[in-house]
């Protein structure tokens, strides 16, 4: 057995983790360029990162290489928009060229709207506190929509804003660094009660931003669109295969924990019109129908199952002695398996792995080459298990590996290293590892058997 025939497979970006070209034709200041100064190991920053503005090409042709059917990337909002109503007339052109080279290579591009990079001229304003942010969100959309729904059918709407919000304004390890639970002893009820009110008004404006977005693409897209969203949240996955071992994961996975922002707090709301018991009592019912927009797939960006410990702020895995990978992330071969299968029997919508991936110490050795068999090793086993509960028709959209190209990895700076490409910082050298042409032999097959 394989994967459905029309099963997409590609790999994923995002824009200031690969473009560079921070301050250049006419782009403006993110949260990202103006302050991760300090926040970011060894002081690196997205200001060059793999200068994909300049090397899109390049970087095409080697997608074109490895025979990928799609190419995951997202827009930069302040390149579109770099001050409140100035629309970049350079930003547009860039996208446009990326997606027509795409296309001339035969391969389907994929756009997420927003992946993290906030317009300083919205942080100024409150940023995700702002009340008037989905509009902006529902403008900038329909300016990208406008210029590239002409070639592009596949959107995403947002991506993981259990990140942006969680680690941007509660944790404060992300930009815009804000720590909600600073100082704050998370064990106790009086402290959540605290932080509730603020985590329901982030988490309201996030969703309203994906509806209106959602309803500007249907309403402008000049290709029939196929809209999601790129969703992360904790997976459980069952202790033991048995009927009770799987309620419990599943139960787990959905629970309505109001200090987790699990799948549910941000899908029920998005796709089922139902909310966590948290949320509720901020968001009425005209805001609810504005959040809740039909979808066509279910975007979910997946690299082990875990376990967030109830002081939420700490991310303590379950997994003692796995193996890990650069990341310190335990490598949990059944997730993709379980994710696919929990996700589709509460959504009943056709899933779409958005991203998955491992951070590895990769280098060039002294053959010129980059031997990578413990991604390879990462890979066999985790798309093993999509392609079981695919056999078990499960509907999947694809599998968009991440990342095409080593990258910057946010408060990680540059060691981990989570691409099929390798990339020399220094001379800015692609170097495709061992891996790339693991990957391109499986897309040949459309399986891993
Ligand atoms: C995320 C982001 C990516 C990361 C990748 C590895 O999921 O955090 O979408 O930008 O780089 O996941 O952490």
């Amino acid at each position: 057995m394989s994967f459905s025939k029309d099963f997409i497979w590609g790999a994923a970006s995002a824009a200031y983790q690969v473009e560079g070209a921070y301050n250049e034709d006419g782009k403006g200041m993110g949260i990202w360029d103006a302050l991760s100064d300090g926040h970011v190991k060894h002081g690196d920053n997205g200001n060059v990162a793999c200068d994909h503005y300049h090397r899109y090409k390049e970087d095409v042709a080697l997608m074109k290489e490895m025979g990928l059917k799609a190419y995951r990337f997202s827009v930069s909002w302040p390149r579109i928009i770099p001050e409140e109503g100035v629309v970049n007339p350079k930003g547009i052109e860039f996208y446009q060229n990326l997606v027509q080279e795409l296309l001339d290579a035969g391969i389907e591009p994929m756009c997420t709207i927003f992946h993290w990079n906030l317009p300083m001229w919205i942080y100024e304003k409150g940023g995700w506190y702002c009340e008037e942010i989905s509009d902006y969100f529902a403008e900038y959309t329909k300016v990208v929509v406008e210029a590239l729904s002409d070639k592009v059918s596949y959107w995403m709407t947002v991506n993981e804003p259990a990140c942006f919000i969680g680690a941007g304004y509660i944790a404060g390890a992300h930009a815009p660094f804000e720590s909600l639970i600073k100082g704050l002893d998370m064990s106790k009820p009086e402290a959540r009660g605290q932080i509730a009110q603020k985590m329901a008004v982030l988490t309201k404006n996030t969703l309203l931003s994906h509806g209106k977005a959602v309803q500007t693409i249907r309403k402008y897209a000049v290709k029939t669109p196929q809209i999601g969203m790129a969703l992360n949240g904790n997976i459980y996955t069952p202790w033991e295969n048995t009927e009770t071992g799987v309620a419990e994961a599943k139960a787990q996975t959905f629970t309505e924990n109001p200090m987790v922002f699990n799948l549910g707090w941000w899908a029920d709301p998005m796709i089922l019109g139902t909310m966590p018991p948290a949320l509720a009592p901020f968001v009425n019912a005209e805001e609810l129908e504005m959040i809740r927009q039909p979808l066509d797939f279910f975007g979910y960006n997946c690299y082990n199952s875990n376990n967030y410990s109830e002081d939420w702020g700490s991310n303590e895995h379950v997994y003692e002695g796995q193996p890990r990978t650069a990341m310190d992330w335990p490598i949990t071969p059944d997730v993709l398996y379980w994710a696919a299968k929990f996700i589709y029997e509460r959504y009943q919508l056709p899933v779409l792995i958005t991203e998955n991936g491992m951070a590895n110490l990769d280098f060039v050795m002294s053959d010129g080459k980059v031997h990578d068999p413990q991604r390879i090793d990462f890979l066999q086993k985790y798309i093993g298990g999509l392609e079981k509960v695919a056999e078990e028709g499960v509907p999947l959209v694809g599998y968009m590996y991440w990342s095409i190209l080593d990258n910057f990895e946010w408060a990680e700076g540059y060691d981990k290293r989570f691409g099929l490409v390798h990339v020399d910082y220094q001379t800015q050298k692609r170097t495709r590892k061992d891996s790339s042409y693991w990957y391109a032999d499986v897309i040949k097959r459309n399986s891993v058997e």
